[in-house]
């Protein structure tokens, strides 16, 4: 084939392939089968293959493009983007609707109602209708370059169906329910931490450095709004978004248009009674004056416009019934009773279990086995029980009374006083074992991936394993025979073990854990001491002299290693290499970040939270987790917290990754 037949043939099968994309990921009504699309692609990728100098960032075989990226860039907005006010009740939207009337007197008012997504806001600019740069809100005036992600979004067209020459379009990114449900299920096999909702599935995708972790993840967009803009003009907010979707883009077809602001209410209503019937979660509407020019005239307040509102739904409950009270035994021995519920659907999901924390919460809530109660999710990937329904008692329910024994192995059951918990006395029950297993591989432990609740179970069940110890003698030819190991996962995790072995001092000890013993503590112990033979021999004057380590915590610490079985178990760990000793810090003495105080907030990219506090403290600085007018720097990443505020506010130097690792010089 010629260039130039190569030109009209690529061309042809581009505007094919983006036509099919719009009809699957936009209008959901696909006139080809999977197959078909496949060969367009294919022949798409081969003719580029042959004629590289054809390829375009806009081709539809490049929405995952290229390498990782080292960090982030900001983009500052064109225009900012604003907040919105909120309405929790009935009465504060008609207090909305009087001041939109109240500012605009005998004028007829209309507004049109939309789903209010609960994703990311994200600002998209299109230059001559292609899809250039895009970020996300930040904090309304900066964003985040997020533009490599935002590309593996399948309904975010890449070329828009008008070549508009500039416009900055607005939404929302989400993650649909099924999507999420179906990540963290994987994330649970993998012993990774679950996403507490979509929400933060979704913010999590956005982040990746690596446009292809986002492309798996199921993205999806909505949007609203159009900010910078050259070419174009509207009477109303209504005809924008009839736009929008006439370029495209996704436009969420549930909006409505009202003058009525009881009408309004009802429609707000109507998708509050429905909202889990949509495939995507939402957190309440969204309503907006349609006229652009009243718009106009009622403007904004320092934040948010005067002219729209969000109406927020109330949290999200449920009523079942309580079939049982079974009790989790935690890696510390703590019997934890937990609801078994009549399935119930909450929040877009099924709810079985629901939390009831200890026995002191149990009698105050009044919960009898066979009761019906609310439930409630907030926030939280248990849900909790909110209260009984007393009037629907029957007589029948039955009290719940802590057992005197163990349910996993039977032995006794105690409360220590002034504690509410009650803990199984064995420090060989299974449970213990179980949980203190899944203790020892987690992040701020070991950290040991692939290492999940699923796994261990299968372990311990396979009789592989009897101590955290044992972990470190698991052979390959083992590990294949147990299901659903295959030999590439059977090798990361040896790999994986070999590599937690260099664990640092203080990481080990929190993995051991000791009661009372946390993050904190346990780096003070390896800081303090040196070597695990040290903390070892620690008598308890020793330990509470030290500060940080009260007369609890030391005389949890002696108990623990005075056990024969503890010791065993840190003598095979020793054997097997496991690092015990604290690396010296730097040689020179030098301690460059002596005196500093830094705060984290959001999520950074390259190092956990654990990771950067490791390094500012090998370098001799502290870690807050508050800010103060003596905070020397705040370390921002994404999503940053209430903490990036309050840094501005006092004029505390906020900075990001990348100057973080300038000052650690990493
Ligand atoms: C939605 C502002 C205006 C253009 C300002 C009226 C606050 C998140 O579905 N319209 C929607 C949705 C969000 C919106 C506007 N319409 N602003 C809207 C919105 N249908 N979620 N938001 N945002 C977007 C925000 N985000 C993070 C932190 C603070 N504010």
């Amino acid at each position: 084939m010629d260039i130039t037949k190569a030109r009209e043939r690529i061309e042809s099968l581009r505007r094919e392939l983006e036509t099919h994309n719009y009809r699957y990921y936009v209008l959901d009504d696909p006139v080809i089968s999977d197959a078909g699309y496949d060969r367009l692609m294919r022949e798409l990728e081969n003719l580029e293959k042959q004629f590289p100098e054809l390829v375009t960032p806009y081709s539809p075989t490049r929405r995952v493009g290229g390498k990782p990226r080292e960090g982030f860039a900001t983009i500052e907005h064109r225009v900012p983007m604003l907040s919105l006010g909120n309405a929790f009740s009935e009465a504060e939207l008609r207090d909305f609707d009087r001041r939109v009337r109240g500012a605009l007197p005998g004028e007829d008012v209309s507004y049109v109602v939309e789903l209010k997504i609960d994703g990311l806001a994200v600002s998209l600019f299109y230059e001559d209708g292609l899809f250039v740069r895009g970020a996300t809100r930040g904090n309304g005036e900066i964003g985040e370059d997020i533009t490599h992600n935002l590309r593996t979004v399948r309904n975010i067209p890449l070329r828009l169906k008008d070549a508009v020459p500039a416009l900055e379009v607005r939404g929302e990114v989400y993650m649909p329910q099924a999507a999420f449900e179906q990540l963290n299920r994987s994330r649970e096999n993998e012993g990774k931490p679950l996403f507490a909702n979509p929400r933060n599935a979704a913010a999590g995708s956005l982040r990746q450095l690596d446009p292809r972790i986002t492309a798996a993840r199921n993205l999806r967009a909505w949007f609203y709004a159009i900010g910078y803009h050259e070419g174009v003009s509207f009477a109303t907010h209504g005809e924008s978004l009839e736009y929008l979707a006439g370029l495209g883009l996704p436009v969420n077809p549930y909006y409505r248009r009202f003058q009525d602001i009881g009408k309004v209410l009802d429609y707000c209503r109507e998708w509050e009674a429905k909202r889990f019937e949509l495939p995507f979660a939402i957190d309440g509407m969204v309503v907006k004056v349609d006229s652009l020019e009243q718009q106009e005239r009622l403007g904004a307040t320092l934040k948010s416009p005067r002219w729209a509102i969000a109406f927020k739904f109330s949290p999200e409950q449920a009523a079942t019934k309580v079939k049982d009270i079974i009790l989790r035994v935690g890696r510390t021995g703590v019997l934890t009773p937990t609801a078994v519920l009549e399935p119930v659907r909450l929040a877009g999901t099924t709810v079985s279990r629901a939390t009831l924390h200890n026995e002191d919460i149990i009698k105050e809530k009044d919960v009898h086995i066979g009761d019906t109660v609310i439930v409630q999710k907030a926030g939280e990937i248990i849900p909790e029980v909110v209260a009984v329904l007393t009037e629907e008692r029957t007589g029948a329910e039955k009290p719940f009374k802590m057992p005197e024994q163990c349910p996993d192995c039977g032995a006794r059951v105690v409360r220590q006083e002034g504690e509410a918990a009650f803990r199984c006395t064995s420090m060989t029950c299974p449970a213990r074992l179980r949980e203190g297993l899944i203790h020892f591989a987690s992040r701020g432990a070991m950290d040991i991936a692939g290492l999940g609740p699923a796994v261990i179970e299968q372990l311990l069940k396979a009789g592989l394993i009897h101590d955290a110890a044992d972990l470190y003698s698991l052979k390959y030819e083992e590990l294949i025979k147990l299901e659903r190991f295959g030999a590439k996962s059977a090798r990361n995790l040896l790999a994986a073990l070999e590599e937690s072995k260099k664990a640092s001092l203080g990481r080990l000890v929190f993995a051991l854990g000791i009661r009372h013993v946390g993050e904190r503590a346990a780096k003070t112990l390896a800081g303090h001491f040196g070597t695990l033979e040290r903390i070892m021999k620690a008598g308890y004057e020793e330990l509470v002299g030290i500060p940080e380590i009260g007369p609890k915590m030391a005389e949890s610490i002696t108990t623990f290693f005075a056990q024969e079985q503890n010791k065993a178990v840190l003598e095979k760990l020793v054997r097997a290499g496991v690092n015990t000793e604290e690396k010296r810090r730097r040689e020179t003495g030098l301690h460059p970040l002596e005196g500093k105080t830094f705060v984290l907030t959001g999520t950074l990219q390259e190092f956990t939270r654990q990771k950067a506090k490791e390094i500012i403290e090998s370098l001799g600085g502290k870690v807050s987790s508050s800010v103060s007018k003596n905070t020397d720097y705040v370390v921002s990443g994404e999503n940053p917290g209430s903490k990036y505020e309050k840094a501005v506010k006092l004029g505390v130097p906020v900075i990001d990754e990348k100057k973080f690792r300038e000052i650690v010089s990493l």
